[in-house]
């Protein structure tokens, strides 16, 4: 029945690097003309994501939002994020009744990779199809999904070389410590959970394109990462919603085309002060004008130190014609779309990979934990930019100097081919969610299934 219309409810779990592609295929969907509920966790972790949510509710009032009420937990020595997770799920009881009683009765749930052990047994009780929303990249994927069957395997480990089924061996620097260690940590054991649990979604979706990731996308659809696998469908990069947009940094009026490096780590990455020094005089060397956000600590509530006392007081002194430092929350797809920035040092969340290809701003990529490295490496592989491998996890194992900071931030930001090649992923992925393409028909696709 062409008229019958899809009811789609979202769980995103928490971070902002999680929140936010449940926002924009949310906001997709509902252009398409589903129906769409978002469940959210009460309360957030992060102001700016509670600050997002509101802003996004009352943008769409279309978009049904119901609210999760959470219990108690809490572990001083886990990251907040990951505690978060945990949260959830000792709260789950709670998310049956929720989903049971929403009308019209759902046709399908979209939930987090974070949230799968949690959400999937409740969706087959209910026999709702469930899809999982991967929220960082198809190599990543890889990684995530077969973990649980490669874990605590010495034949997967060789040379300082970790084998993922059906993939080139990568370096085992790659891989995220925590996965590579045999201490228990909430994010081992919780992705292990999750990537076995995902074998029983109805499909995987992930913010990706067909010809940005072919190699990792093609190694799950063939069977060879994990057998028994669901489809994975890459429908993305998703782009950025209206509600989104701010009024762009008065700072950057005025400054030359493609002169300004924007410098930021994401919403939860913590770097040592040392390394801040560094970084501060890196770019003071390179002559390059820079916006920097700085942290010192992974939950924006907390970050309240003075700026001068972070990066030092002489380099505020004499970053002042050069740059702008700050310490707080920016809107960073306005700084990615101004014609004035011309290149993004970044720790390579995903999002803010996909929004650097969304603007076509070249990357220079410095991982800093997590899946970062293996998203550095999908960067430098498809030529949005340049990853320095040897720099390692920005996180403290060592500290580079600025000097090589500095050579590094010119490379990209003078290099006119890396460049045109930019302009082109752009064009690519704009291409893959415009009407016809790539992406573009796999949601529609999507969208027929669930109304029948
Ligand atoms: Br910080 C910061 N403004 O000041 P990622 C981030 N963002 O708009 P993360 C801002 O948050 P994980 C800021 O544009 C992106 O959409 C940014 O997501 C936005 O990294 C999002 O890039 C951050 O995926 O996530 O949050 O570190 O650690 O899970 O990869």
């Amino acid at each position: 029945d062409p008229n019958c219309i899809a009811h789609v409810a979202f769980i995103p779990s928490s971070g902002m690097g999680h929140l936010t592609p449940f926002l924009r295929l949310a906001v997709s969907l509902m252009s398409h003309d589903v129906r769409v509920t978002f469940i959210t966790a009460h309360s957030t972790v992060s102001l700016a994501e509670s600050q997002t949510l509101s802003r996004f509710f009352s943008t769409y009032p279309k978009i049904t939002p119901a609210q999760l009420p959470l219990i108690h937990f809490d572990d001083p020595s886990e990251d907040p994020f990951y505690i978060q997770y945990e949260a959830i799920q000792r709260s789950s009881h709670l998310l049956l009744p929720i989903l049971s009683s929403i009308l019209p009765h759902l046709s399908a749930l979209i939930t987090d990779m974070s949230l799968a052990s949690t959400v999937i047994p409740l969706t087959k009780a209910l026999s709702l199809p469930n899809y999982v929303l991967f929220t960082s990249s198809a190599q990543m994927s890889t990684l995530f999904l077969s973990y649980h069957t490669i874990f605590g395997s010495r034949d997967s480990e060789e040379n300082n070389l970790f084998a993922i089924p059906g993939l080139q061996p990568l370096p085992k620097s790659w891989i995220p410590p925590p996965l590579l260690s045999d201490k228990d940590s909430l994010f081992r054991t919780q992705l292990m959970d999750n990537g076995k649990k995902m074998l029983q979604a109805d499909g995987i979706l992930i913010n990706t394109f067909e010809s940005f990731e072919q190699e990792p996308l093609a190694a799950l659809n063939d069977g060879k990462v994990v057998t028994g696998l669901p489809p994975v469908t890459p429908i993305g990069p998703f782009a950025p919603c209206d509600f989104e947009r701010g009024k762009p940094l008065e700072w950057l009026e005025g400054q030359p085309m493609g002169s300004v490096v924007f410098v930021s780590f994401g919403s939860r990455t913590a770097i040592s002060r040392e390394q801040i020094r560094e970084l501060g005089d890196g770019l003071l060397r390179s002559e390059c004008r820079f916006i920097w956000v700085v942290k010192e600590n992974k939950v924006d509530r907390e970050d309240n130190k003075e700026l001068g006392e972070l990066v030092g007081k002489d380099f505020l002194a004499k970053a002042k014609d050069k740059g702008l430092v700050v310490n707080h929350w920016v809107n960073q797809g306005e700084i990615l779309r101004h014609p004035a920035v011309g290149g993004f040092l970044s720790h390579c969340g995903w999002n803010s990979v996909t929004e650097a290809m969304w603007h076509g701003v070249p990357m220079l990529a410095w991982p800093q934990h997590g899946d970062q490295k293996m998203n550095a490496y999908v960067v430098s592989r498809a030529g949005l930019g340049i990853w320095v491998e040897n720099w390692g996890w920005g996180g403290g194992e060592m500290v580079v100097k600025g000097e090589e900071i500095s050579k590094k931030v010119r490379e990209v930001m003078d290099n006119e081919l890396l460049r045109v090649q930019v302009a082109q992923i752009r064009e690519r992925a704009r291409a893959a969610v415009a009407d016809g393409g790539s992406s573009n028909k796999r949601v529609v696709e999507l969208i027929q299934m669930w109304k029948n």
